[in-house]
Parts: structure tokens; C-alpha cells; sequence
């Protein structure tokens, strides 16, 4: 007698030659433990395109489970059933399960997680400076940093979406002393694909030709699209564009203001290209970087390029699979350390609005 095995959503059918089918349930547990991952704001714009993406499989893998901890404030929460329902309807096989938890109860939300998606923020208001947002939003991210290092699994990874996503990682990262500084990282991602997408489009390659794109900085309108490293079909950028006044007077700021463009067009701010790229992030991590490529985050400064240590800044990184090493010995123009400077500028000056937060 045979067995045939067909995996399904909640359990194994076992169709033998004989014509019996026996059904087991709980298949998921007979495959990987599941990877817990938490999103907060999972209701938001960013958060609602992220959970289907985390649990159809497409970034851990057709065979590991995924359980998704969706974090909310309170009066969002009976939205978040209406995401679970959606998740429900879309019977992916590798969703291992679902736990909806309030912003009031961020230990329970982030407990035996591995990966920490911080999408969660108050959005910058009419007539709202950038220190108001910072100083209203870096409390949450006190508490998140606390809530994560007392229950987060051993291996967690952080990647911190909400703006001022630089400050507000530095403020978690400092407030969870325990959790290794290497494990945190704001998005600089959505600004590294801008920036490929207007390189290929400028140069007619494909996007997929365009490599070493690094954005240096803060995730906000002073960060340095470093093409002068970035390469097109592995020659550097500007020897393909061969137009220096485009790449300074026009693809840095296309990059800098593209989500005020975004916004102007579709009167909404990004959310698919946003909750797109804190994928292509967590993959960037999870996977070894390709010798000849790098990719963007801001991570905590160790004092590379001038950079003061335990700031988080967008550098060009390099991932083992596991951890991600800021590559060294890259060498700035004057008008690219120039650039490089004035967004180290911006964020110490970040850092001194939320000192008080920082232990
Ligand atoms: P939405 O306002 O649609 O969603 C935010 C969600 O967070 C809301 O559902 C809200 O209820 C929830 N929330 C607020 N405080 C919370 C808390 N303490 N705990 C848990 N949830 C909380 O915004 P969305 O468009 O999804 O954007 C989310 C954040 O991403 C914003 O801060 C936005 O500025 C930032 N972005 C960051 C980008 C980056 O490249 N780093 C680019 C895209 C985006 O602008």
C-alpha cells in the first residue's frame, strides 16, 4: 500500500492505495516551528498591505509557517478582526496562525517574536514640525524597546518603519539595553528602490541592472542617494547617465522628495511601495548579500565614515544571513561628504530633541 501526502491548510490528507483517506489535522506543526512576526499598526495603510505579503510565504519560504502578532492602539483593534477574516479568506498554507493584540499590551504583542516590523506611528499633522512628530512619537517607541526586550524571542530582529524611523529606532534600541545593537535597522529600503527605479529609467536598463544603490543618512529629505558608487550593469552610474548636472540637480532631489510626490498625486502617502520595501528589507537580512551587491539600512553607527557611534544611519550593507556588516573603505567626493554631513547634522540634532528618552 502507498501513501500520498497532499499538504493542506489545517491538516495532511493521506490518500493510500487502498482508496482511504485518512485526514490529519495540524500539518503546520509537522513542518518548521512557525516564525513569529509582529506588525504594529497592522490595520494602517502600510501594515494592511504588509500581513498578506508575511503570511502568503513569499518571504520566509513556501515551508515556514508564519504566526503574525498584529499590534493596534485600542479603538483600532475591530479593524484588525476584519484583516484576521481577510487573512482567513485567503487560506494561505503557510499561515500558522493569528493573534491580535492592543497597543496597551505590547509584551503580550511582541512575545517569542522574531522579527519586529514598527509600523505604528502618529502621522506628521497639518503645521506639524518634524520635532513635534519626533517629540510625540518617541514615547511609543520607549515603550516598544522596553516591551521588546522583556519578551521577544532570543534571535529577534527589529526593523523600524514609523518616521522619524531613524530617531524612533534609536530611541527603541536604547531603551531595550539587553538586545545586541546589531539587531535593529530602520527602512531606508523604499528610498534605495526610488533611487534604482530613476537610475534605470534615466539609463533605459532594467532595474535589475542597477546595483551598490546606498542611502546614506536619515530617511528624510537630507538623505544622499550615493550614486556615485551605485553601478548600471556593473559600470558606475554616472559613466552610463554621463550627465553629472542630472544626478546632482535632479535625481537627488526626485529621490528626497518622492513621497511628498506620491502623496500630491495620489493624495495618499505610499503604502504598497512602503510595506514592498520593509520586505525587501527583512529579505535583505535573512539572505546572503551577493558579493558584488549591498543594500540599504540605517543601523547603529560603530564610528564607520565619521559617523557617531550608537546613531542610526543609512549605510551600505552586506548580510551573512544572519547579521549585517556596514561596508567599510567606500570614499567620498567633497560634494558627497558634504551631503554625507549634512544629514549626519540632521540626525544629531534629532538625537538632542529625544535625549531625554534615551537611557
Ligand atoms: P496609517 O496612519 O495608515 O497607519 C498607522 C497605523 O498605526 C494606524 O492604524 C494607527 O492606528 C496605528 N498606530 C498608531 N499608534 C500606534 C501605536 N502606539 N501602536 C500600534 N499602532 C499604532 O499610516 P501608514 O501609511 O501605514 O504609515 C505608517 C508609518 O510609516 C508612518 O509613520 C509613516 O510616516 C511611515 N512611513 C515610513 C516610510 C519609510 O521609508 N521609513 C515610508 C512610508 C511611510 O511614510
Amino acid at each position: 500500500m502507498f501513501v500520498k501526502t497532499i499538504k493542506g491548510l489545517n491538516g495532511v490528507l493521506e490518500k493510500t492505495s487502498t482508496g482511504i483517506c485518512l485526514y490529519k489535522h495540524e500539518m503546520v506543526s509537522e513542518m518548521a516551528s512557525p516564525i513569529r512576526v509582529a506588525v504594529t499598526g497592522a490595520a494602517g495603510n502600510i501594515g494592511y498591505a504588509l500581513a498578506f505579503r508575511l503570511a502568503s510565504g513569499e518571504v520566509f519560504g513556501p515551508d515556514q509557517p508564519v504566526h503574525l502578532n498584529l499590534i493596534e492602539i485600542p479603538p483600532a483593534i475591530s479593524a484588525l478582526d476584519g484583516v484576521e477574516m481577510e487573512l482567513d479568506d485567503c487560506a494561505f498554507s503557510t499561515l500558522a496562525g493569528v493573534t491580535k493584540v492592543d497597543s496597551d499590551h505590547l509584551e503580550e504583542g511582541f512575545g517569542d517574536c522574531n522579527f519586529v516590523l514598527c509600523v505604528g506611528s502618529v502621522p506628521r499633522g497639518k503645521g506639524m514640525e518634524r520635532g513635534d512628530l519626533i517629540r510625540i512619537n518617541g514615547p511609543i517607541f520607549t515603550n516598544t524597546g522596553k516591551a521588546i526586550q522583556a519578551a521577544a524571542a532570543k534571535d529577534v530582529r527589529i526593523v523600524v518603519v514609523g518616521n522619524p524611523c531613524n530617531t524612533n529606532c534609536l530611541i527603541a534600541m536604547n531603551n531595550a539595553p539587553d538586545i545586541p545593537r546589531d539587531r535593529w535597522y530602520a527602512m531606508m529600503m523604499l528610498d534605495q528602490n526610488r533611487a534604482k527605479t530613476q537610475l534605470a529609467q534615466k539609463s533605459g536598463q532594467p532595474v535589475s541592472s542597477v546595483s551598490k544603490m546606498t542611502i546614506w543618512g536619515n530617511h528624510s529629505a537630507t538623505q544622499f542617494p550615493d550614486y556615485f558608487h551605485a553601478e548600471i550593469g556593473g559600470t558606475p552610474a554616472p559613466e552610463v547617465i554621463k550627465d553629472d548636472a542630472w544626478l546632482q540637480n535632479d535625481f537627488i532631489p526626485i529621490v528626497q522628495k518622492r513621497g511628498a510626490a506620491v502623496i500630491n498625486a495620489r493624495g495618499a502617502s505610499s503604502a504598497a511601495s512602503a510595506a514592498n520595501a520593509a520586505l525587501d528589507t527583512v529579505k535583505s537580512i535573512i539572505s546572503v548579500t551577493p558579493e558584488n551587491e549591498t543594500f540599504s539600512a540605517a543601523v547603529c553607527s560603530d564610528g564607520s565614515y565619521g559617523v557617531d557611534e550608537g546613531l542610526i544611519f543609512g549605510f551600505p550593507l552586506q548580510s551573512d544571513g544572519a547579521t549585517s556588516k556596514i561596508v567599510q573603505g567606500q570614499e567620498h567626493n567633497e560634494f558627497a561628504q558634504q551631503k554625507i554631513d549634512a544629514t549626519l547634522k540632521e540626525l544629531r540634532e534629532e538625537r538632542d530633541t529625544v535625549k531625554d528618552l534615551l537611557n
